[in-house]
């Protein structure tokens, strides 16, 4: 025996020592793409699943010492800063009696769900499985004495609903979970239980990892835990975050060599159609685990149209439950699952097994998706007694049928004007139709040959959307078919042929809103685009010294300056963020003038890397050479700084200047107590306000 012990702990510390085990012989990253599409097939089709995030903070549920707890409810260990053995307290009050598993799989399958993502183990280290590895698990650490895991496979594979895991990498539980004993945890807990998972639980369909951000891990690390799992179950799907490769909440893989077979946007769907594999997941309220006072929660008629969005996108939809700790999905998760069930029963052939088509959307209300030689034309909203679809060309001869009415509707084609369908008399009254929310058109129809869609362009950006300026910015159109004659309005009306054609740049002095449309004979014209250029003169100029980030640059450095206050959502495209470096800009008033007032908004979302400057300095110049500090702001970042929005302010008497440099220290690296501690820290900057 003791001679088998030394063996074993020879063998482990080999393993050890090489940093990582190595999987079998076969190198799954180098599968060929027959082999990836085949494995990726059942997910492609599937299109919509059901996310579940449960666990012992299901217990405290938002609310610790009698405080609601601000943020995602199974975040509460973290963000009330909870000790680990008082943490503990929880799973022994764990007691889910109500759980019925196959009561959780009819929901899910009425709803149309294909797979369920359960959380087999979240960052609170909680195993939700019988652990051989650990007494920290449901059967060990709480009065209730089932597998939950193990009833829902059963349940799903009698259902036939993928059975899938959710796992964390980061563990505030585990003592070994940080710093250089990592790899030791990684060893010795996160794959043998991974093991346990992939070996005792049946046929797994995704492993979708998460707390990868942590800087103990590797992209490196990511690789052979892809292989390791891929190696028990060949055919499983990993999602990006078991490496390094995702970008931030916005999910998708960055540029290069990593690991995973998905992209994974959170809380957000993809701006356009992508030809890669991607499925945004997303709360039904704002929270994750159960929250009890978290009743902000998503129409069903919003959850639908993101389903039809996604799918028209090429993604996939994985929606999320927060079940309590009885073991009950709330109610107005269930309501909403039922109907979205209703709406996928008439239109969930718009969804399932589809691909996309040229165009994903049309005239912001259509979305299309499209299986073989059917074409669906989905609307978000009623489109009225007629509506003429542009990227459609119907088949001569062939039914155009509206999903749930019972008889074909009448329509025309025109090739320059597009596809003209009548929808039924009755079903202008909302009460008489039998479906709510979203309208699917099928057809036997390819695309339609249209007109290239002209591009508006400034200086700065070409195709802009909406773009701020000073005193005047020149505009050009473009388009790419010569034939095309472009026509064109300042004011915001919708342009036809008889508006001005574009012949050379426009020069705008004040504010407008171009719209712009190609016109080819014989083809459809082109979509209508839009663009809006918003003059700002606040300042005569800013001149920024530090560099924005790419992925949250607002409207260049004069949203500064354009009178529109970012919100608390960082994503409002209205904020100027920094990455790790500070903020430094100069503006120049025009002249010398009386200055009384200087304010910088500035935000703090803690969970989300953005902090507060650590320094702040607001300095003074007649001449732009030599300036004079007004004002100096020292903040130390502490765990209890609230988030929020701050408008640093700075009252001064009998002050002259011209110029006025902002100076904004970003702290830099995220500190360690952060649950992405290591990681580059943000700085996120809207309006400066002078008086
Ligand atoms: O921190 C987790 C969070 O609790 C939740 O699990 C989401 C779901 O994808 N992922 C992380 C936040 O990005």
């Amino acid at each position: 025996m003791k001679s088998l012990i030394h063996l074993t702990s020879f063998f482990f510390i080999i393993l050890f020592l090489t940093g990582c085990q190595t999987s079998a012989s076969t190198d799954f990253t180098k599968e060929s793409p027959e082999a990836f599409n085949q494995r990726m097939q059942w997910w492609r089709d599937a299109g919509f699943g059901m996310f579940i995030h449960w666990g012992p903070s299901s217990v405290p549920a938002g609310i610790y010492k009698g405080e609601e707890v601000d943020g995602a409810a199974e975040w509460i260990m973290f963000s009330a800063k909870i000790p680990v053995e008082e943490y503990e307290k929880f799973p022994p009050q764990f007691n889910p009696v109500q759980f019925d598993a196959k009561e959780w799989v009819r929901i899910a399958k009425d709803a149309g769900m294909k797979y369920i993502v359960i959380t087999s183990k979240h960052h609170d280290g909680f195993a939700m499985w019988d652990s051989k590895v650990s007494q920290y698990d449901i059967i060990d650490a709480t009065p209730y004495d089932k597998d939950v895991l193990k009833e829902l496979a059963r349940e799903c594979e009698a259902a036939g609903i993928k059975f899938c895991f959710y796992h964390s990498i980061m563990d505030w539980h585990h003592p070994l979970a940080s710093g250089t004993t990592f790899p030791e945890y990684r060893e010795k807990y996160l794959k043998p239980q991974l093991k346990e998972l992939l070996t005792e639980y049946g046929d797994i369909g995704v492993l979708w990892f998460d707390g990868e951000w942590i800087p103990e891990w590797s992209e490196e690390q990511g690789r052979d835990l892809y292989q390791y799992v891929r190696s028990l179950q060949p055919d499983i799907i990993i999602n990006n975050r078991v490496g390094k490769g995702r970008q931030g909440m916005q999910g998708m893989t960055k540029e290069g060599e990593f690991v995973g077979d998905f992209g994974t946007p959170e809380q957000e769907i993809l701006e356009g159609a992508s030809d890669l594999d991607w499925e945004s997941c997303m709360t039904m309220n704002t929270s994750w685990g159960y929250k009890k006072n978290d009743s902000n929660w998503k129409s069903a008629g919003m959850l639908i149209h993101n389903l039809v969005d996604i799918a028209a996108k090429g993604g996939n939809y994985l929606l999320n439950v927060g079940p309590n700790a009885e073991g009950l999905i709330p109610d107005p998760s269930v309501e909403r699952l039922a109907e979205m069930g209703q709406w996928m029963k008439v239109n969930g052939e718009a969804v399932y097994n589809t691909s996309k088509f040229t165009t994903y959307a049309e005239q912001d209300i259509v979305r299309y998706t499209q299986k073989g030689a059917a074409l669906y034309a989905t609307f978000l909203e009623w489109p009225g007694r007629t509506f003429t679809l542009k990227y459609a060309k119907p088949e001569p001869d062939r039914d155009i049928i509206l999903l749930g009415y019972d008889r074909p509707l009448p329509w025309t084609w025109d090739k320059e004007k597009g596809l003209t369908i009548t929808f039924p008399e009755a079903w202008q009254q909302p009460k008489n139709r039998s479906v709510k929310y979203a309208w699917t058109l099928k057809m036997k129809a390819s695309a339609a040959e249209v007109a290239e869609t002209p591009a508006i362009n400034s200086p700065r950006v070409k195709n802009v959307q909406k773009e701020l300026f000073g005193e005047e910015v020149m505009v050009t159109l473009s388009s790419t078919s010569a034939e095309a004659s472009i026509h064109y309005t300042l004011d915001g009306r919708e342009p036809d042929l008889s508006a001005p054609v574009y012949k050379e740049p426009l020069l705008l002095r004040q504010s407008a809103v171009v719209k712009a449309f190609a016109f080819q004979p014989g083809i459809i014209a082109s979509p209508v685009s839009t663009a809006e250029f918003i003059r700002t003169t606040k300042f005569k100029s800013l001149d920024l010294k530090s560099g924005i980030s790419p992925n949250y640059p607002a409207l260049g450095k004069l949203s500064l300056s354009d009178n529109v206050r970012a919100t608390t959502d960082f994503h409002d495209g209205n904020w100027l963020g920094f990455e790790g470096n500070d903020f430094e800009v100069i503006i120049d008033l025009g002249d010398v003038k009386p200055v009384k007032k200087i304010r910088v908004g500035f935000l703090q979302n803690i969970g989300s890397w953005i902090f507060y400057p650590q320094q702040l300095e607001y300095a003074v110049s007649e001449q732009g050479e030599i300036f004079s500090s007004v004002f100096k702001y020292i903040h130390s970042t502490r765990e209890t700084d609230k988030n929020g929005i701050n408008d640093f302010n700075c009252a001064l008497q009998n002050t002259r200047a011209r110029y006025l440099k902002i100076s904004a220290k970003n702290i830099g690296i995220c500190p360690e107590w952060h649950g992405g501690s290591g990681g580059k820290a943000w700085l996120f900057v809207d309006e400066v306000m002078v008086e």
